[in-house]
Protein backbone atom coordinates (compact mmCIF):
# COMPACT_ATOMS: atom_id res chain seq x y z
CA UNK A 1 0.00 0.00 0.00
CA UNK A 2 1.31 3.45 -0.89
CA UNK A 3 2.16 5.86 1.86
CA UNK A 4 -0.75 8.07 0.84
CA UNK A 5 -3.20 5.18 0.85
CA UNK A 6 -1.87 4.10 4.23
CA UNK A 7 -2.34 7.48 5.82
CA UNK A 8 -5.77 7.77 4.22
CA UNK A 9 -6.68 4.43 5.75
CA UNK A 10 -5.36 5.52 9.14
CA UNK A 11 -7.44 8.65 8.88
CA UNK A 12 -10.59 6.67 8.06
CA UNK A 13 -9.95 4.30 10.96
CA UNK A 14 -9.35 7.20 13.35
CA UNK A 15 -12.44 9.03 12.16
CA UNK A 16 -14.60 5.92 12.42
CA UNK A 17 -13.33 5.27 15.92
CA UNK A 18 -14.02 8.81 17.03
CA UNK A 19 -17.54 8.74 15.56
CA UNK A 20 -18.27 5.40 17.17
CA UNK A 21 -16.57 6.15 20.46
CA UNK A 22 -19.52 7.81 22.15
CA UNK A 23 -21.84 5.09 20.91
CA UNK A 24 -21.58 1.93 22.93
CA UNK A 25 -22.19 -1.34 21.24
CA UNK A 26 -20.72 -3.22 24.16
CA UNK A 27 -22.58 -5.38 26.56
CA UNK A 28 -20.31 -5.59 29.56
CA UNK A 29 -19.83 -3.38 32.55
CA UNK A 30 -16.38 -1.86 33.12
CA UNK A 31 -14.43 -3.54 35.93
CA UNK A 32 -14.41 -1.59 39.19
CA UNK A 33 -11.41 0.74 39.31
CA UNK A 34 -11.22 1.52 43.01
CA UNK A 35 -13.01 4.85 42.67
CA UNK A 36 -15.33 4.04 45.61
CA UNK A 37 -12.72 2.20 47.71
CA UNK A 38 -13.12 2.70 51.45
CA UNK A 39 -16.38 4.61 51.18
CA UNK A 40 -18.86 3.56 53.84
CA UNK A 41 -22.64 3.80 53.68
CA UNK A 42 -24.00 5.25 56.90
CA UNK A 43 -27.50 5.93 58.14
CA UNK A 44 -27.31 9.12 60.16
CA UNK A 45 -29.97 10.30 62.61
CA UNK A 46 -31.11 13.67 61.27
CA UNK A 47 -33.95 14.78 63.58
CA UNK A 48 -33.40 18.45 62.73
CA UNK A 49 -31.95 20.55 59.92
CA UNK A 50 -28.84 21.01 62.04
CA UNK A 51 -27.59 17.44 61.57
CA UNK A 52 -28.29 17.65 57.83
CA UNK A 53 -26.27 20.85 57.72
CA UNK A 54 -23.33 19.19 59.52
CA UNK A 55 -23.32 16.36 56.99
CA UNK A 56 -23.36 18.88 54.13
CA UNK A 57 -20.45 20.73 55.69
CA UNK A 58 -18.57 17.45 55.87
CA UNK A 59 -19.08 17.07 52.10
CA UNK A 60 -20.74 13.65 52.52
CA UNK A 61 -22.32 12.17 49.38
CA UNK A 62 -26.05 11.50 49.51
CA UNK A 63 -26.83 7.79 49.27
CA UNK A 64 -30.57 8.13 49.72
CA UNK A 65 -32.68 10.02 47.22
CA UNK A 66 -32.94 13.04 49.47
CA UNK A 67 -32.07 14.50 52.84
CA UNK A 68 -34.86 13.68 55.27
CA UNK A 69 -35.78 14.76 58.75
CA UNK A 70 -35.53 11.53 60.75
CA UNK A 71 -32.64 9.71 59.17
CA UNK A 72 -30.64 10.04 55.97
CA UNK A 73 -28.17 7.70 54.28
CA UNK A 74 -24.80 8.96 53.03
CA UNK A 75 -21.64 7.52 51.50
CA UNK A 76 -18.54 8.88 53.16
CA UNK A 77 -14.84 8.43 52.48
CA UNK A 78 -12.35 7.52 55.19
CA UNK A 79 -11.69 11.12 56.26
CA UNK A 80 -15.36 12.04 56.33
CA UNK A 81 -16.05 8.91 58.35
CA UNK A 82 -13.45 9.97 60.92
CA UNK A 83 -15.06 13.41 61.13
CA UNK A 84 -18.46 11.78 61.54
CA UNK A 85 -17.17 9.63 64.40
CA UNK A 86 -15.94 12.71 66.20
CA UNK A 87 -19.05 14.77 65.47
CA UNK A 88 -21.29 13.25 68.13
CA UNK A 89 -23.95 12.49 65.48
CA UNK A 90 -25.81 9.18 65.87
CA UNK A 91 -25.33 6.76 63.00
CA UNK A 92 -25.22 3.11 61.87
CA UNK A 93 -22.92 1.70 59.24
CA UNK A 94 -24.97 -0.03 56.51
CA UNK A 95 -22.00 -1.02 54.33
CA UNK A 96 -18.29 -1.03 55.13
CA UNK A 97 -17.15 -0.49 51.56
CA UNK A 98 -19.09 0.71 48.50
CA UNK A 99 -16.37 -0.67 46.23
CA UNK A 100 -17.18 -4.18 47.50
CA UNK A 101 -20.81 -3.74 46.47
CA UNK A 102 -19.74 -2.60 43.03
CA UNK A 103 -17.32 -5.56 42.78
CA UNK A 104 -20.14 -7.95 43.70
CA UNK A 105 -22.32 -6.36 41.03
CA UNK A 106 -19.48 -6.69 38.52
CA UNK A 107 -18.92 -10.37 39.38
CA UNK A 108 -22.56 -11.16 38.85
CA UNK A 109 -22.53 -9.32 35.53
CA UNK A 110 -19.98 -11.90 34.30
CA UNK A 111 -22.58 -14.69 34.37
CA UNK A 112 -22.66 -16.34 30.98
CA UNK A 113 -25.82 -17.73 29.48
CA UNK A 114 -27.86 -15.90 32.06
CA UNK A 115 -31.52 -15.22 31.54
CA UNK A 116 -32.14 -11.67 30.31
CA UNK A 117 -33.37 -10.53 33.71
CA UNK A 118 -30.60 -12.23 35.73
CA UNK A 119 -28.18 -9.37 35.17
CA UNK A 120 -28.31 -5.68 34.27
CA UNK A 121 -28.29 -5.11 30.51
CA UNK A 122 -26.69 -2.46 28.34
CA UNK A 123 -28.51 0.07 26.18
CA UNK A 124 -27.61 -2.04 23.16
CA UNK A 125 -28.94 -5.25 24.70
CA UNK A 126 -32.18 -3.58 25.74
CA UNK A 127 -32.72 -2.25 22.22
CA UNK A 128 -32.07 -5.75 20.90
CA UNK A 129 -34.63 -7.17 23.29
CA UNK A 130 -37.24 -4.66 22.13
CA UNK A 131 -36.50 -5.64 18.53
CA UNK A 132 -36.89 -9.32 19.42
CA UNK A 133 -40.27 -8.64 20.97
CA UNK A 134 -41.41 -6.69 17.92
CA UNK A 135 -40.31 -9.55 15.65
CA UNK A 136 -42.17 -12.03 17.82
CA UNK A 137 -45.49 -10.22 17.45
CA UNK A 138 -45.41 -7.84 14.47
CA UNK A 139 -49.19 -7.71 14.68
CA UNK A 140 -48.94 -6.21 18.15
CA UNK A 141 -45.61 -4.50 18.73
CA UNK A 142 -43.19 -2.20 16.92
CA UNK A 143 -40.05 -0.38 17.92
CA UNK A 144 -40.03 3.40 17.54
CA UNK A 145 -37.33 6.03 17.87
CA UNK A 146 -38.17 8.92 20.17
CA UNK A 147 -35.11 10.92 19.17
CA UNK A 148 -31.42 11.11 19.91
CA UNK A 149 -29.25 12.29 22.78
CA UNK A 150 -26.41 14.74 23.26
CA UNK A 151 -23.84 12.01 22.56
CA UNK A 152 -25.77 10.76 19.55
CA UNK A 153 -27.45 7.65 20.93
CA UNK A 154 -30.98 6.77 19.82
CA UNK A 155 -33.67 6.64 22.46
CA UNK A 156 -35.98 3.82 21.46
CA UNK A 157 -39.28 2.59 22.75
CA UNK A 158 -41.77 -0.13 21.97
CA UNK A 159 -45.35 0.56 20.98
CA UNK A 160 -47.68 -2.27 21.96
CA UNK A 161 -51.18 -2.09 20.62
CA UNK A 162 -53.56 -3.90 18.30
CA UNK A 163 -53.55 -2.46 14.80
CA UNK A 164 -57.29 -2.39 14.16
CA UNK A 165 -57.83 1.17 15.33
CA UNK A 166 -56.49 3.75 17.74
CA UNK A 167 -56.93 3.52 21.46
CA UNK A 168 -56.04 5.46 24.55
CA UNK A 169 -52.47 4.95 25.62
CA UNK A 170 -50.27 4.66 28.68
CA UNK A 171 -46.69 5.93 28.38
CA UNK A 172 -44.16 4.21 30.64
CA UNK A 173 -40.57 5.44 30.87
CA UNK A 174 -37.50 4.36 32.82
CA UNK A 175 -33.99 5.56 33.54
CA UNK A 176 -34.21 9.31 33.48
CA UNK A 177 -31.65 8.88 36.23
CA UNK A 178 -28.59 7.05 35.00
CA UNK A 179 -27.78 5.04 38.13
CA UNK A 180 -31.30 3.65 38.57
CA UNK A 181 -30.48 0.45 36.76
CA UNK A 182 -33.43 -1.63 37.91
CA UNK A 183 -35.82 0.76 36.14
CA UNK A 184 -34.30 -0.22 32.79
CA UNK A 185 -34.95 -3.86 33.49
CA UNK A 186 -38.41 -3.37 35.00
CA UNK A 187 -39.73 -1.34 32.06
CA UNK A 188 -38.30 -3.85 29.57
CA UNK A 189 -39.89 -6.62 31.62
CA UNK A 190 -43.28 -4.88 31.45
CA UNK A 191 -43.01 -4.71 27.66
CA UNK A 192 -41.98 -8.34 27.47
CA UNK A 193 -44.77 -9.51 29.74
CA UNK A 194 -47.45 -7.62 27.82
CA UNK A 195 -46.22 -8.83 24.43
CA UNK A 196 -45.76 -12.46 25.45
CA UNK A 197 -49.01 -12.67 27.40
CA UNK A 198 -51.26 -10.74 25.07
CA UNK A 199 -53.38 -13.78 24.32
CA UNK A 200 -52.67 -15.75 27.47
CA UNK A 201 -53.27 -13.48 30.46
CA UNK A 202 -56.94 -12.50 30.43
CA UNK A 203 -56.27 -9.17 32.12
CA UNK A 204 -53.68 -8.20 29.50
CA UNK A 205 -55.84 -9.49 26.65
CA UNK A 206 -58.81 -7.41 27.84
CA UNK A 207 -56.64 -4.36 28.36
CA UNK A 208 -55.28 -4.54 24.84
CA UNK A 209 -58.83 -4.46 23.51
CA UNK A 210 -59.15 -1.06 25.06
CA UNK A 211 -55.72 0.53 25.12
CA UNK A 212 -52.12 0.73 23.94
CA UNK A 213 -48.74 1.04 25.62
CA UNK A 214 -45.68 3.08 24.74
CA UNK A 215 -42.69 1.90 26.77
CA UNK A 216 -39.33 3.69 26.74
CA UNK A 217 -36.91 1.79 29.01
CA UNK A 218 -33.96 4.21 28.80
CA UNK A 219 -34.72 7.91 28.57
CA UNK A 220 -31.09 8.77 29.42
CA UNK A 221 -28.81 6.31 27.58
CA UNK A 222 -25.76 8.61 27.71
CA UNK A 223 -25.92 8.74 31.48
CA UNK A 224 -26.74 5.04 31.70
CA UNK A 225 -23.71 3.98 29.67
CA UNK A 226 -21.59 6.38 31.72
CA UNK A 227 -22.62 4.53 34.90
CA UNK A 228 -21.73 1.25 33.21
CA UNK A 229 -18.29 2.52 32.36
CA UNK A 230 -17.26 3.06 35.97
CA UNK A 231 -19.10 6.14 37.20
CA UNK A 232 -21.67 3.95 38.83
CA UNK A 233 -23.46 6.60 40.90
CA UNK A 234 -23.90 9.20 38.15
CA UNK A 235 -27.46 10.59 37.98
CA UNK A 236 -27.79 13.25 35.25
CA UNK A 237 -27.43 13.28 31.47
CA UNK A 238 -24.02 14.07 29.93
CA UNK A 239 -24.37 17.70 28.86
CA UNK A 240 -21.06 19.50 29.09
CA UNK A 241 -21.35 23.00 30.53
CA UNK A 242 -19.16 26.01 29.80
CA UNK A 243 -17.63 25.74 33.28
CA UNK A 244 -16.65 22.10 32.48
CA UNK A 245 -19.19 20.63 34.88
CA UNK A 246 -21.39 17.96 33.41
CA UNK A 247 -25.02 17.04 33.35
CA UNK A 248 -28.60 18.19 33.72
CA UNK A 249 -31.03 16.36 35.98
CA UNK A 250 -33.59 15.41 33.36
CA UNK A 251 -36.23 15.07 36.07
CA UNK A 252 -35.90 18.78 36.85
CA UNK A 253 -36.02 19.88 33.22
CA UNK A 254 -39.73 19.50 32.35
CA UNK A 255 -41.91 22.52 31.69
CA UNK A 256 -44.43 22.49 34.54
CA UNK A 257 -43.15 23.83 37.86
CA UNK A 258 -39.68 24.28 36.31
CA UNK A 259 -37.35 26.20 38.63
CA UNK A 260 -40.06 26.84 41.23
CA UNK A 261 -38.93 27.14 44.85
CA UNK A 262 -36.22 24.91 46.26
CA UNK A 263 -37.14 21.82 44.23
CA UNK A 264 -34.12 22.07 41.91
CA UNK A 265 -30.79 23.88 41.57
CA UNK A 266 -29.35 26.48 39.20
CA UNK A 267 -25.78 25.26 39.87
CA UNK A 268 -24.28 23.15 37.11
CA UNK A 269 -22.42 21.02 39.60
CA UNK A 270 -25.56 20.03 41.49
CA UNK A 271 -27.14 16.62 41.06
CA UNK A 272 -30.48 18.38 40.68
CA UNK A 273 -29.33 21.02 38.17
CA UNK A 274 -32.45 21.98 36.24
CA UNK A 275 -30.79 23.07 32.97
CA UNK A 276 -30.68 26.49 31.35
CA UNK A 277 -34.39 26.48 30.47
CA UNK A 278 -37.34 24.10 30.52
CA UNK A 279 -36.74 21.39 27.93
CA UNK A 280 -33.19 22.56 27.31
CA UNK A 281 -32.22 18.88 26.90
CA UNK A 282 -32.89 16.71 23.84
CA UNK A 283 -33.88 13.78 26.06
CA UNK A 284 -36.85 15.65 27.59
CA UNK A 285 -37.68 17.60 24.43
CA UNK A 286 -38.01 14.44 22.37
CA UNK A 287 -40.56 12.97 24.74
CA UNK A 288 -42.41 16.28 24.98
CA UNK A 289 -42.79 16.32 21.19
CA UNK A 290 -43.65 12.65 21.06
CA UNK A 291 -46.50 13.14 23.55
CA UNK A 292 -47.71 16.20 21.61
CA UNK A 293 -47.98 14.02 18.49
CA UNK A 294 -49.89 11.30 20.36
CA UNK A 295 -52.91 12.94 21.84
CA UNK A 296 -54.25 9.59 22.97
CA UNK A 297 -51.73 9.37 25.82
CA UNK A 298 -53.88 9.60 28.93
CA UNK A 299 -51.57 7.96 31.46
CA UNK A 300 -47.89 8.40 32.25
CA UNK A 301 -45.66 6.37 34.51
CA UNK A 302 -42.14 7.59 35.28
CA UNK A 303 -40.18 4.74 36.82
CA UNK A 304 -37.38 5.48 39.33
CA UNK A 305 -35.75 3.82 42.29
CA UNK A 306 -35.48 3.56 45.24
CA UNK A 307 -37.76 3.92 48.30
CA UNK A 308 -40.79 1.74 47.42
CA UNK A 309 -43.21 4.55 46.76
CA UNK A 310 -45.92 5.56 44.35
CA UNK A 311 -46.04 9.34 43.99
CA UNK A 312 -48.79 11.44 42.45
CA UNK A 313 -48.96 15.11 41.46
CA UNK A 314 -47.90 17.59 42.45
CA UNK A 315 -44.20 17.12 43.08
CA UNK A 316 -43.31 20.83 42.93
CA UNK A 317 -45.84 22.14 45.44
CA UNK A 318 -47.75 20.85 48.41
CA UNK A 319 -51.23 21.91 47.29
CA UNK A 320 -53.43 19.03 46.15
CA UNK A 321 -53.93 18.33 42.45
CA UNK A 322 -57.31 19.46 41.10
CA UNK A 323 -58.10 15.79 40.38
CA UNK A 324 -56.76 14.45 43.67
CA UNK A 325 -60.11 12.72 44.34
CA UNK A 326 -59.53 10.58 41.32
CA UNK A 327 -55.74 10.34 41.38
CA UNK A 328 -55.21 9.39 45.01
CA UNK A 329 -57.33 6.21 45.15
CA UNK A 330 -55.67 4.92 41.98
CA UNK A 331 -52.25 5.69 43.50
CA UNK A 332 -53.21 3.90 46.72
CA UNK A 333 -54.46 0.99 44.64
CA UNK A 334 -51.15 0.74 42.80
CA UNK A 335 -49.17 0.78 46.03
CA UNK A 336 -51.30 -1.99 47.50
CA UNK A 337 -51.08 -4.12 44.34
CA UNK A 338 -47.31 -3.72 44.40
CA UNK A 339 -47.20 -4.68 48.06
CA UNK A 340 -49.29 -7.79 47.45
CA UNK A 341 -46.86 -9.04 44.84
CA UNK A 342 -44.07 -10.08 47.25
CA UNK A 343 -45.01 -8.58 50.61
CA UNK A 344 -42.59 -5.66 50.25
CA UNK A 345 -44.41 -2.54 51.50
CA UNK A 346 -45.09 0.30 49.03
CA UNK A 347 -46.70 3.57 50.08
CA UNK A 348 -48.55 6.22 48.15
CA UNK A 349 -48.06 9.95 48.57
CA UNK A 350 -47.71 13.18 46.66
CA UNK A 351 -44.61 15.34 46.30
CA UNK A 352 -44.43 17.05 49.64
CA UNK A 353 -45.71 14.20 51.78
CA UNK A 354 -44.65 10.98 50.11
CA UNK A 355 -40.99 11.55 49.60
CA UNK A 356 -40.37 14.33 52.08
CA UNK A 357 -39.05 16.93 49.63
CA UNK A 358 -40.33 18.97 46.71
CA UNK A 359 -39.05 18.29 43.22
CA UNK A 360 -39.62 20.98 40.59
CA UNK A 361 -39.85 20.28 36.88
CA UNK A 362 -40.51 16.53 37.03
CA UNK A 363 -41.98 14.55 34.14
CA UNK A 364 -45.34 13.54 35.64
CA UNK A 365 -46.12 17.10 36.81
CA UNK A 366 -45.68 18.14 33.19
CA UNK A 367 -47.79 15.37 31.63
CA UNK A 368 -50.51 15.92 34.21
CA UNK A 369 -50.34 19.72 34.19
CA UNK A 370 -49.98 20.12 30.44
CA UNK A 371 -51.99 17.18 29.11
CA UNK A 372 -54.19 16.06 31.99
CA UNK A 373 -52.60 12.60 31.91
CA UNK A 374 -52.98 10.39 34.97
CA UNK A 375 -49.32 10.66 35.85
CA UNK A 376 -47.29 8.99 38.59
CA UNK A 377 -43.76 8.29 39.73
CA UNK A 378 -42.73 4.83 40.88
CA UNK A 379 -39.81 4.47 43.25
CA UNK A 380 -39.02 0.75 43.03
CA UNK A 381 -36.95 -1.38 45.45
CA UNK A 382 -35.31 -1.16 47.89
CA UNK A 383 -35.72 1.04 50.96
CA UNK A 384 -32.10 2.16 51.17
CA UNK A 385 -30.16 -0.95 52.14
CA UNK A 386 -28.49 -1.44 48.76
CA UNK A 387 -30.18 1.57 47.19
CA UNK A 388 -29.10 2.11 43.59
CA UNK A 389 -26.86 -0.97 43.83
CA UNK A 390 -29.84 -3.31 44.07
CA UNK A 391 -28.49 -6.86 43.77
CA UNK A 392 -29.36 -8.32 40.39
CA UNK A 393 -31.22 -11.26 41.92
CA UNK A 394 -33.91 -8.71 42.83
CA UNK A 395 -34.44 -7.57 39.24
CA UNK A 396 -37.28 -10.03 38.69
CA UNK A 397 -39.27 -9.44 41.89
CA UNK A 398 -38.83 -5.68 41.52
CA UNK A 399 -40.03 -5.92 37.92
CA UNK A 400 -43.06 -7.96 38.93
CA UNK A 401 -43.98 -5.30 41.47
CA UNK A 402 -43.65 -2.61 38.83
CA UNK A 403 -45.78 -4.58 36.39
CA UNK A 404 -48.54 -5.11 38.96
CA UNK A 405 -48.65 -1.37 39.63
CA UNK A 406 -48.63 -0.46 35.96
CA UNK A 407 -51.45 -2.86 35.08
CA UNK A 408 -53.53 -1.40 37.88
CA UNK A 409 -53.04 2.08 36.44
CA UNK A 410 -53.88 0.78 32.96
CA UNK A 411 -57.13 -0.76 34.25
CA UNK A 412 -58.11 2.52 35.78
CA UNK A 413 -57.40 4.47 32.63
CA UNK A 414 -59.96 2.51 30.68
CA UNK A 415 -62.62 2.09 33.34
CA UNK A 416 -64.21 5.53 32.81
CA UNK A 417 -64.91 4.58 29.21
CA UNK A 418 -66.15 1.05 29.60
CA UNK A 419 -69.76 2.20 29.57
CA UNK A 420 -69.28 4.16 26.35
CA UNK A 421 -70.67 1.20 24.46
CA UNK A 422 -71.31 2.93 21.15
CA UNK A 423 -67.85 4.53 21.24
CA UNK A 424 -69.02 8.11 20.65
CA UNK A 425 -66.85 9.55 23.45
CA UNK A 426 -69.67 10.17 25.89
CA UNK A 427 -71.48 7.94 28.36
CA UNK A 428 -75.16 8.77 28.05
CA UNK A 429 -78.71 7.47 27.60
CA UNK A 430 -77.79 5.71 24.34
CA UNK A 431 -75.33 3.52 26.23
CA UNK A 432 -77.93 3.00 28.93
CA UNK A 433 -80.35 1.65 26.39
CA UNK A 434 -77.69 -0.73 25.05
CA UNK A 435 -77.20 -2.09 28.57
CA UNK A 436 -80.95 -2.45 29.10
CA UNK A 437 -81.27 -4.21 25.76
CA UNK A 438 -78.48 -6.65 26.52
CA UNK A 439 -79.86 -7.27 30.00
CA UNK A 440 -83.17 -8.29 28.46
CA UNK A 441 -81.58 -10.51 25.82
CA UNK A 442 -78.74 -11.78 28.07
CA UNK A 443 -76.02 -10.62 25.70
CA UNK A 444 -72.55 -9.91 27.03
CA UNK A 445 -72.22 -6.48 25.43
CA UNK A 446 -73.67 -4.70 28.45
CA UNK A 447 -71.29 -6.33 30.95
CA UNK A 448 -69.26 -3.20 31.60
CA UNK A 449 -68.15 -4.33 35.06
CA UNK A 450 -66.67 -7.53 33.59
CA UNK A 451 -68.35 -9.86 36.09
CA UNK A 452 -69.86 -12.18 33.49
CA UNK A 453 -73.43 -10.99 33.92
CA UNK A 454 -75.50 -7.99 32.94
CA UNK A 455 -77.48 -6.33 35.68
CA UNK A 456 -77.95 -3.37 38.00
CA UNK A 457 -74.22 -3.23 38.74
CA UNK A 458 -73.59 -2.30 35.12
CA UNK A 459 -76.15 0.46 35.24
CA UNK A 460 -74.61 1.75 38.48
CA UNK A 461 -71.21 1.81 36.79
CA UNK A 462 -72.65 3.69 33.82
CA UNK A 463 -74.25 6.29 36.06
CA UNK A 464 -70.94 6.67 37.93
CA UNK A 465 -69.07 7.53 34.73
CA UNK A 466 -71.85 9.55 33.11
CA UNK A 467 -70.69 12.29 30.76
CA UNK A 468 -67.69 12.80 28.46
CA UNK A 469 -65.33 9.91 28.61
CA UNK A 470 -61.70 10.78 29.21
O1 LIG B 1 -35.95 13.31 42.86
C1 LIG B 1 -36.47 12.70 41.91
O2 LIG B 1 -36.41 13.08 40.75
C2 LIG B 1 -37.24 11.41 42.21
N1 LIG B 1 -36.54 10.61 43.16
S1 LIG B 1 -35.14 9.91 42.76
O3 LIG B 1 -34.51 9.40 43.90
N2 LIG B 1 -35.41 8.68 41.85
O4 LIG B 1 -34.33 10.84 42.06
C3 LIG B 1 -38.57 11.74 42.78
C4 LIG B 1 -39.42 12.67 42.00
C5 LIG B 1 -40.52 13.16 42.88
N3 LIG B 1 -41.75 12.97 42.28
C6 LIG B 1 -42.89 13.19 42.96
N4 LIG B 1 -42.87 13.62 44.19
N5 LIG B 1 -44.01 12.95 42.32
ZN1 LIG C 1 -34.77 8.87 39.90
Amino acid sequence: MSLRAQSLRALVVALTASVLAPLSFGQGVAPPDGRYEGQRVVRVQTPTAEEIESMRAMGAGLWSCSERLGCTEYHVDVEQFATLQESGLQFDVLHENVETLIEAEFDRQQLRGADFYDIYRSHFEVDQQLATLAELRPDLARVFVVGSTIEGRFVRGIHIGRTDGERKALLIQGCQHAREWVTVMATTFMAEYIVRNADIDQQVDDLLNEMEFFIIPIVNPDGYEWTRSGHRLWRKNRRRHLDFNYGVDLNRNWGVGWGVGSGSSNQTISDVFRGAAPFSEPETRNIRDFVARNNLIVGHLDVHCFSQLVLGPWAYKTSPAPDADELDPVGQGMASRMTSEHGEAFFYGTGGQGIGYLAAGVAPDWSYGEHGARAYTFELRDRGQDGFLLPANQILPASEEALAGALHLAENLVIPCRADLNGDGVVNEQDLSIILGSWATEQAVGDVTRDARVGPQDIAHLLGTWGPCR
